[in-house]
């Protein structure tokens, strides 16, 4: 199938979810001149903290428009994919890319939807490292505010004090406060020597592995922040949930520049997750990751049989146009950022 009817195709079968009017292909033929440059939170000033903050809380005041399941704003939306992408998005090959995607996704709508002139800024955890509760991005003025108390959980002071998830835990619907159950026990995983082992690995399935497998990097910012973050399903309903994802990709960003010609088309992996092998680690509950009957599977679209490949195509439901992974690869084309 051609790329054009092939999303032609996932535009039809994505159920109920109106898909972006396509751009033309002359949107991004267009050399990547000017890359926008992420930086790590912890070096922006309060003014550039400020104007990030504000354009999420802009995201979270702007009515949802691609009719997906449960959402009433923007923000929501996001989430909505995530959940409805589970099982194809984390433990698979598309993991990263997908994730990659996302987050450029989010910052596009940040600047597209909010006005926000800057670039996606990211969590460098390893500088937080065992110490999350005390990091500068749970800062209650200048960051995203703290941890959870009380049986709910609820975050109590911050920007995002008052917002009302719609989406969450896991699968359900339901109307709660952003919460989080910060454990600096549980953050070790984002220590500079793990991420330099992830770094000296050779190709990208054991890069992959490094950074998603229980224990590693991936599972230090969703389970040290905890509560909806620790969520595989439902994180994105807590905002410090693109700053951790950024920071993944800025690994995997690093890594691939080592030796770009090499690593921009090395791409592995099973395309579905194998739920069955998902046991909780001692002492911690189990997280229901079963899909409810009425939600549907999602596609996969572009791999032969069950490999991730560069043809894979990363449907949004609308969010951006759809990509192929062939196509977020290199950061500096179509997607068009780099790291600091
Ligand atoms: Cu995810």
């Amino acid at each position: 199938m051609s790329s054009a009817l092939t999303r032609l195709f996932v535009a039809l079968l994505v159920a109920g979810a109106a898909v972006a009017a396509p751009r033309s292909s002359q949107d991004f033929a267009a050399v990547c001149t000017s890359p926008r440059i992420r930086r790590a939170w912890h070096t922006l000033n309060d003014e550039e903290k400020k104007a990030y903050i504000d354009a999420e809380l802009c995201l979270m005041s702007t009515p949802a428009t691609l009719g997906l399941r449960g959402t009433r704003t923007k923000f929501d939306e996001f989430q909505s994919v995530h959940v409805l992408k589970m099982e194809i998005a984390h433990w698979t090959g598309q993991f990263l890319p997908f994730h990659r995607l996302f987050v450029w996704a989010h910052e596009e709508a940040l600047r597209n939807d909010c006005g926000f002139t800057g670039a996606q800024p990211y969590w460098a955890e390893e500088l937080d490292v065992g110490a999350f509760s005390k990091s500068i991005l749970l800062d209650p003025v200048r960051g995203f505010g703290g941890d959870g108390f009380g049986p709910d959980r609820c975050i109590r002071d911050g920007s995002f004090v008052n917002y009302t998830n719609t989406l969450g835990p896991g699968f359900e619907i339901n109307d709660h406060c952003i919460n989080r159950q910060v454990n600096d026990s549980l953050t070790m995983s984002a220590a500079a020597t793990v991420i330099e082992g992830c770094m000296n690995m050779p190709t990208f399935l054991t890069l992959w592995s490094c950074l998603e497998s229980r224990g590693g990097p991936h599972s230090a910012g969703h389970s040290g922040v905890g509560a909806q973050m620790g969520n595989p399903i439902s994180s994105p309903g807590d905002p410090l949930f693109y700053l951790h994802h950024a920071w993944l990709d800025r690994i995997w960003n690093k890594w691939q520049l080592k030796d770009p010609e090499v690593r921009n088309k090395d791409m592995e992996g099973n395309n579905r997750a194998d739920l069955s092998s998902r046991v909780p680690a001692p002492g911690v509950t189990p997280i229901n990751l079963t899909r409810p009957a009425d939600i549907p599977e999602p596609l996969i679209v572009g791999d032969p049989g069950n490999v991730t490949t560069l043809n894979h195509l990363l449907y949004t439901y609308g969010l951006v146009e759809n990509r192929t992974i062939g196509e977020v690869m290199d950061t500096s084309k179509v997607l068009c950022y780099s790291y600091d």
